[in-house]
């Protein structure tokens, strides 16, 4: 009876966890982007979330295509790099620190896009 017990109790703590939802963390809304075919080739281009809010990139397109973070290209900082993203698959982050990530396709140098990282907003506390 004991060890049934734990278990259910294990059983629902790891699937809040899967679920991002787990008593005194705040749930950030996920972003999602669209690659797409033509201007502006990531939707939104320009996109601002929260630091470790997980976000998404899906490739509805019939080409491959990459989320390539500018600094990969050079001896800077990688922060992510997808590598080849096939049609009707997708690329996800768990979450980002806080700061600017332009970043573009390595098979379509003119696929560009941002990304910017903000702490997340406190509440709005009554004073
Ligand atoms: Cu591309």
């Amino acid at each position: 009876m004991f060890a049934s017990l734990t278990r259910m109790f294990i059983v629902a703590a790891v699937g809040l966890l899967g679920m991002g939802v787990w008593p005194g963390s705040a749930a950030l809304p996920p972003l999602q982007i669209t690659i797409e075919s033509n201007s502006p080739y990531y939707f939104p281009a320009s996109a601002t979330v929260s630091a470790g809010a997980p976000i998404q990139w899906d490739n509805p397109t019939a080409s491959h295509h990459t989320v390539t973070h500018d600094g990969c290209a050079s001896d800077g900082l990688c922060a992510f790099d997808s590598g080849s993203v096939a049609p009707n698959g997708s690329f996800a982050l768990p979450g980002l620190p806080p700061g600017r990530y332009p970043y573009h396709c390595t098979l379509h140098p003119i696929m560009r896009g941002i990304l910017t990282v903000v702490d997340p907003v406190p509440l709005p506390s009554a004073t």
